[in-house]
């Protein structure tokens, strides 16, 4: 069964209803039928509800009482009753329109020949049916603030100044804990000991020994903002003890990174640096973006730490330092991609388009690549109260397979993290989602190098075989 109310918009209602709430879902228009008779046979007497809206142009409102449904009578006053959007055009914008204090007497109406009816928020009094795709509800006075406070807001600003809903469901309001989803991915314990077998793996990580590769290279590449430099903060914080910033980072429309940094970092107990570099590069942007040779140049190696990109000329054997004939320990030997997943929904095109293009030159030279996806504390409210909800987040799922979707790459290389940005101290779960994405990233460094070397290997033999 396809419920769609998740469990954001859960938490996001029981802190507006005012008490831990838990949903069951009684009456779905696609799966009951719109009529006032299935709608009363199985919400009535039932206690506190919610009903949700889900309109064509992905708006999601509705309304809420705390009392029963009922057949018979008429209008009544809850003054706990509020109206609500959840989503505008698919955008997280969650506000509530409160019973009017002033206006009215009343604002929900109980009928057998009507379904749900909030004074400002009528749905169907007869059969509804679904043509082209969606049910045509009530649109009259919908949002129009004559019982409810609306605070500004109107039936444009709330749904699109429509009421042609893919959907319409109600929900029981119980008392009790929210129930979480099972966890949707196997992940590690939240513990200490997990985090310090995580940077135990880093700090004696060496790449595969045969290729000769005395680090590995790994590259983030991604949309202005996206967490790159963040990253690079929190691996640094994490080695560190301590928060530290290395890499800028903030908020700006170009990106504040504006060359190629390849951060070695430090582990202060063994006073050595890891075997692993991990390179900062330039924000994906509509406008300038790394020019493609560039970024070729890149991946294979002949670009010198510290180059500064250019924004209209591409980098040639002029630049100071160009590796003219980069080895394997030049080049890049993983590629993450870092997908701010708080935005996924509103990636402009144009980026999309050069992130593509961009892959496709790392797919061609058979670069490893896995996405990075920062921001989830932003994504899901569940998450940002408690990290150690990631895995169990049904919006942090589907965002992951949004970005596996979007970018071409399987579900199982979408890594979510979430950077260091506001915290003035270490926590456990932050650490463990930065360490096992970049111990994975390790892992397909090495894929790389022994791929390399193999093929090293065969070249040499066809020669030998040639003389
Ligand atoms: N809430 C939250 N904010 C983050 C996260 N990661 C990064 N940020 C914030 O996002 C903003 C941009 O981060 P940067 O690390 O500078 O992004 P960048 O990809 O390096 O951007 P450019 O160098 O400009 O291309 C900063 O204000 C960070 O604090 C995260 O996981 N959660
Ligand atoms: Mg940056």
């Amino acid at each position: 069964m396809d419920v769609k109310l998740n469990v954001n918009d859960k938490i996001q209602l029981s802190n507006w209803i005012g008490r831990d709430c838990q949903f069951e879902l009684l009456y779905k228009l696609s799966r009951d039928g719109g009529t006032p008779e299935k709608f009363h046979e199985l919400c009535d007497g039932k206690g506190p509800t919610v009903t949700v809206l889900y309109n064509t142009d992905n708006n999601v409102y509705g309304g809420y009482t705390s009392l029963s449904w009922r057949s018979e009578g008429s209008w009544c006053k809850d003054e706990l009753s509020f109206l609500f959007k959840l989503y505008t055009n698919n955008r997280w914008e969650p506000t509530k329109f409160p019973a009017s204090k002033i206006k009215t007497n009343t604002n929900v109406y109980f009928n057998s020949s009507y379904g749900p009816w909030f004074s400002d928020l009528r749905c169907f009094d007869k059969y509804v049916g679904k043509t082209s795709g969606y049910y045509s509800l009530y649109k009259h006075a919908l949002f129009c603030g004559s019982d409810y406070d609306m605070g500004g807001k109107n039936v444009q600003s709330v749904a699109n100044g429509h009421n042609n809903v893919t959907d319409l469901e109600v929900y029981l309001v119980k008392d009790g804990p929210l129930e979480l989803d099972i966890a949707w991915r196997d992940h590690p314990d939240w513990t200490i000991k997990t985090s310090q077998k995580f940077k135990e793996y880093i700090t004696n990580y060496e790449p595969f020994e045969e290729s000769g590769v005395p680090e590995a290279n790994v590259l983030l590449i991604g949309q202005v903002g996206a967490g790159k430099s963040s990253f690079i903060n929190t691996i640094n914080s994490i080695f560190k003890g301590d928060i530290s910033s290395r890499a800028c980072t903030g908020s700006a429309e170009k990106s504040l990174t504006k060359s190629f940094e390849k951060f070695r970092v430090r582990d202060p107990a063994t006073k050595r640096f890891l075997k692993l570099r991990i390179c900062d590069t330039r924000g994906v942007e509509e406008g300038f973006s790394i020019k493609s040779e560039d970024l070729g140049f890149i991946l294979d190696g002949n670009l010198p730490n510290h180059y500064t990109f250019n924004p209209v000329e591409k980098a040639s054997l002029k630049v100071p330092g160009f590796i003219k004939e980069p080895s394997l320990k030049d080049r890049m030997h993983v590629v993450v991609f870092v997908i701010d997943g708080s935005t996924l929904d509103v990636l402009p095109e144009g980026i999309l388009k050069k992130i593509k293009k961009i892959k496709s030159f790392v797919v061609d030279r058979g670069i490893p690549q896995l996405v990075f996806l920062t921001k989830m504390d932003k994504v899901c409210s569940q998450v940002e109260r408690d990290i150690d909800n990631m895995f169990l987040s049904e919006i942090v799922a589907n965002t992951v397979n949004k970005a596996a979707e979007v970018i071409g790459i399987p579900r199982a290389h979408v890594l979510p993290v979430k950077n260091y940005e506001k915290e003035g101290e270490l926590r456990t779960n932050v650490d463990i989602l930065a360490l096992s994405a970049l111990r994975r990233a390790l892992m397909f460094a090495d894929d790389f190098l022994e791929n390399q070397y193999d093929l090293e290997q065969e070249n040499a033999h066809a020669v030998n075989a040639k003389e």
